[in-house]
């Protein structure tokens, strides 16, 4: 069965063979023309994330398990109350770009034609909105130009805000070969971090955070005085003399200073970018995530627009989507600023709206948007809120008004696919929806390409599609217009609408899909849009003609604003920036059920530069309070020398289901972009301090629990037991006893001095608990201790081996560094110390890196640090 990855933005296509219980083992698909057969550790990992620990499998009313057909009344009944009685404006959606196409359409069509009000909102406000900004207001749409052949036909490619190595593996494994097959080819890197995309990069320019626009008006400027201008281009551009002259301050030194780079980076890269023909722009968060997030946009497309850098091979601003359908939740108007099918909210679009849906109303003003959203439920004007297939509990700016709002909401309802999140909690009703291989329907990844996911397996309990639960609320509700009995006719309308009344005005359009039968849909083999008569098989590239979206067809150059240098407060000397690691999706839903893709980082951490280390008196792996004013977390510490002096960096996945206070969003505010809306999530100021705790350890149980009494506490799933590291005041032994159910066990004690102490817990020969804890985090082979909970009552000779935590003989993994072949860093340095000097050696040697590649960059940090320099 061929399906797409339900993960990143590339896309990929993946080929599932369902195995017994539970399991199906999943390899990249050949013919998919995202991936060719690639996939990264997340995409390979699939089969592990089908398990049905931890779903939702009932509806749930105030708590409690009802029938499919009495929550869906309960909330139709409930929706109906609040909009009679505060009309519709006090209702609201809130949104994923992880839903289907059709989902979305469903959602998008009941709030805004029927409902009445645009206040649907999604995820991707975080995401994409300032992306989304910049296209309109270059192009008048919302329309990327690029194509992942560009990235094979590039001959520099400008990685800026994004971590692709570990965001977008399989566009970064097509980059590395790419760039292995014509070691001519360039890339350079932009991010303040040297993260493990720099890898590739013949040049990294660690700039001050929130500087990009400076530097690409800089680059606007070089283009202009050095001849970079392509001159065939002015006639399809408009704003281009306001926009050079307010780029005239911007010479390579004025830049070099503001960006706190060298004059020699900045100019190394100017002349690149000038002086190469085919240059590819690729970026992600570390753009969108910005008070200046449009405008950062918008200075990458004005530098490709003046030197001609679009519409041809090889060529453009490449924005990367971050979730699966991003793209796809663009299309049908899944933003609260837009309409379906890329309408906006002039009176002819919204006339157009509701003729082509016969709807009773329409939106005729942009609704709010996901900060305005949750702030407005605070205030107690949205009483109303359905929530589907996203965490904002966890993944919202001021995570804790977030939740504020979400427990004074008198409505709150949650379609998930999993029964405890930290968004659930505060749930009135829960909806159970259908999971990745259960749902059926179409996605769109960053090269505009539509893919479809097919569902292989049975869905658990009674969940059902998000589609169809929405349709089910809206017939309730009394409206028409919601009666498919398939994804396949919502996809029809979906690309009927795309092209009614267009007349090549809206860049959307796949009107030549609108026809498709069932079966027609069932097979339908990815395509790029637009999708109509003039591109019946799609279309790889966009603006070929130079002919844009706005009204006289010429592109848009903007004037970005000069971001202010943010002031750093005695108080929070530090600037946080937070992102993703690369065995993680998010609030570890789905891949922190999968112990290999937790072993690759098994806790919340906190990097910092080593100079800030020592002077805030902080030690590798020791416990840190990171506070700013909305907030404090706990994470470990962890040194990092790519990052820059007086910069933190945080994961953004850790939440209360796996940690008991390192969600990071808590302290992050909610400012934003003025144009998309989009909150600044990479910059918060902080400080640092150490967090005092008297001992550490580990604990080891079968059940998820969230352990009480402790200053920190961190869990991860570990070949079917759960392991906590723990940390608390006082001592272990009275914790121990204060807070762990250990009645009717028979008790295995060593230590107990306080320093060290170690227990077992049988009960009945079986293994129950497992604690080790000292002064400092105790050293336990951890294959060990787990295996203890699977295996037949142990000899007294391994319980005392147990106790010790140590095996009599081997080594533990530790950290493991290759997901994909399991290989852990130990067994890394040793292949070194015997002589392994370059990645392949070690690939083979130990298998590490052969597989997905992602790990390659690590491999090359454990080489270096062991000062051997890869011999090619
Ligand atoms: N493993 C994994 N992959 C994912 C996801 C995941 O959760 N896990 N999520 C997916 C989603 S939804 C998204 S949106 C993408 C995100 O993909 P990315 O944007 O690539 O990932 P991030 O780690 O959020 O941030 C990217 C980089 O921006 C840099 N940055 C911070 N501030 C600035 C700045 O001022 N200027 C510049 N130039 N750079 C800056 C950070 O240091 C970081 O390295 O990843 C997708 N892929
Ligand atoms: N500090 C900081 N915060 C960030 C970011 C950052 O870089 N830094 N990045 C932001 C970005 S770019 C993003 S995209 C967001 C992501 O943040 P979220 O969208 O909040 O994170 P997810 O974990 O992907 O949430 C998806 C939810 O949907 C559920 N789910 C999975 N499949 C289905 C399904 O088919 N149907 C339904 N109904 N539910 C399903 C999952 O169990 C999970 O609860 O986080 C944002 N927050
Ligand atoms: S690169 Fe993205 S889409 Fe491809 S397998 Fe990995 S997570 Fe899935
Ligand atoms: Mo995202």
């Amino acid at each position: 069965m061929k399906t797409t990855c339900p993960y990143c933005g590339v896309g990929c296509g993946v080929c599932v063979t369902p195995q017994d219980n539970h399991r199906a083992q999943v390899t990249g698909d050949p013919q998919h023309p995202a991936n060719a057969g690639r996939l990264c550790v997340k995409g390979t990992a699939l089969g592990e994330t089908l398990t049905p620990q931890g779903r939702l499998l009932t509806a749930q009313v105030n708590g409690q398990p009802v029938t499919l057909d009495a929550a869906l009344d309960a909330a139709a009944e409930g929706l109906r109350e609040v909009m009679d009685r505060y009309g519709p404006q006090a209702v609201a959606f809130y949104g994923s770009g992880q839903l289907l196409t059709e989902d979305y359409y469903v959602a998008n069509k009941l709030m805004k034609g029927y409902i009445g009000a645009a206040n649907i909102d999604t995820n991707s406000r975080l995401c994409m909105a300032s992306a989304v900004m910049g296209y309109k207001r270059a192009f008048g749409a919302d329309a990327v130009p690029c194509c992942y052949e560009d990235l094979e036909q590039a001959d520099l490619v400008v990685l800026v805000g994004s971590n692709a190595a570990w965001a977008h593996p399989v566009i970064w494994q097509r980059l590395a070969q790419a760039k292995q097959q014509r070691p001519e080819m360039r890339m350079v890197v932009i991010d303040p971090r040297r993260t493990a995309s720099c890898d590739l990069a013949d040049l990294h320019l660690p700039l001050r955070p929130g500087s990009d626009t400076l530097l690409f008006s800089g680059l606007l400027r070089w283009l202009a005085t050095q001849g970079g201008i392509d001159q065939t281009m002015l006639p399809h551009l408009s704003g281009v003399e306001e926009t050079l002259a307010a780029a005239e301050p911007w010479e390579v030194a004025h830049v070099a200073a503001q960006c706190d780079l060298t004059l020699q980076q900045v100019t190394a890269f100017f002349t690149l970018f000038s002086g190469t023909d085919r240059v590819l722009t690729l970026w992600c968060m570390g753009i969108n995530q910005s008070v200046t997030g449009s405008d950062n946009n918008q200075a990458i497309l004005n530098a490709h627009l003046l030197s001609g850098k679009i519409g041809r091979t090889g060529c453009g601003p490449f924005s990367l989507t971050g979730q699966p359908n991003a793209m796809g939740g663009r299309e049908v108007g899944g933003l609260a600023n837009q309409l379906a099918a890329h309408m906006g909210f002039d009176p002819a679009d919204c006339d157009r709206l509701q003729r082509f849906w016969r709807s009773p109303t329409i939106a005729r003003q942009p609704g709010l948007t996901a900060v305005d959203l949750f702030q407005a439920i605070a205030r107690g004007e949205v009483k109303a809120v359905w929530i589907m297939g996203t965490n904002p509990a966890v993944s919202m700016p001021e995570g804790n008004r977030v939740a504020q709002a979400l427990a004074a909401c008198p409505l709150v309802i949650v379609s998930d696919i999993m029964a405890h999140t930290d968004t659930s909690a505060f749930a009135d009703i829960l909806l159970p929806a259908q999971g990745w291989g259960e749902k059926n329907g179409t996605v769109t990844n960053s090269e505009r390409r539509i893919s479809r996911q097919r569902a292989f397996a049975a869905a658990p309990g009674d969940a059902r599609p998000d589609w169809w639960l929405l349709a089910q609320v809206a017939r309730r509700l009394g409206f028409d217009g919601f009666d498919w009995q398939h994804p396949a006719a919502i996809f029809r309308e979906h690309a009927a609408l795309s092209g009614f009344e267009n007349g090549g005005r809206r860049a959307f359009d796949i009107s030549a899909l609108a026809q498709l039968s069932d079966a027609g849909w069932d097979a339908l083999r990815p395509v790029q849009w637009p999708v109509n008569a003039e591109h019946p098989e799609g279309c790889a590239r966009l603006f070929r003609d130079r002919r844009f979206y706005h009204p006289d067809g010429k592109a848009r150059l903007w004037v970005p604003a000069t971001p202010a240098v943010m002031s750093r407060e005695a108080a929070y000397p530090l600037l946080m920036n937070t992102g993703r690691v690369r065995d993680q999706w998010h609030t570890m839903t789905r891949t922190g059920l999968v112990p290999r893709l937790m072993q690759h980082c098994d806790e919340p951490f906190v990097a910092l530069h080593p100079a800030d280390a020592a002077r805030y008196g902080l030690t590798a792996g020791a416990l840190a309070r990171v506070q700013s004013v909305a907030g404090w977390i706990s994470a470990r510490v962890t040194i990092d020398r790519g990052l820059r002096c007086g910069e933190l960096f945080v994961p953004m996945h850790w939440n209360r289901q796996f940690s008991q206070q390192s969600h990071v969003d808590m302290l992050v505010a909610a400012r934003g972009c003025p144009f998309s809306q989009q909150p600044a999530l990479k910059q918060t100021p902080v400080r640092i301090m150490p967090l005092p705790v008297s001992w550490q350890g580990w604990l080891w149980q079968p059940a998820v629990t969230s352990p009480a009494g402790l200053r920190y506490w961190a869990r991860s799933p570990y070949a079917g037991v759960q392991r906590y590291v723990v940390a608390g005041e006082g001592a272990p032994e009275a914790w121990l006893a204060a807070h762990n159910d250990l009645t009717g066990c028979q008790l295995q004690v060593a230590g107990g001095s306080g320093s060290d102490y170690r227990v077992l817990a049988w009960r009945d020969g079986v293994l129950q608990r497992a604690f080790y804890a000292g002064a400092r985090l105790p050293d336990v082979d951890h294959d060990l201790v787990a295996a203890a909970f699977q295996a037949a009552p142990p000899d007294a000779f391994r319980r005392h081996r147990l106790l010790a935590g140590q095996a009599a003989q081997g080594q533990a993994a530790g950290r493991i560094i290759c997901s994909c072949m399991a290989v852990g860093e130990q067994a890394i340095l040793q292949a070194v110390a015997q002589g392994c000097r370059t990645t392949q050696a070690l690939g083979e040697r130990l298998k590490c890196g052969t597989q997905c590649g992602s790990c390659i960059p690590e491999l090359k940090q454990l080489l270096l640090s062991e000062s051997v320099t890869e011999e090619s």
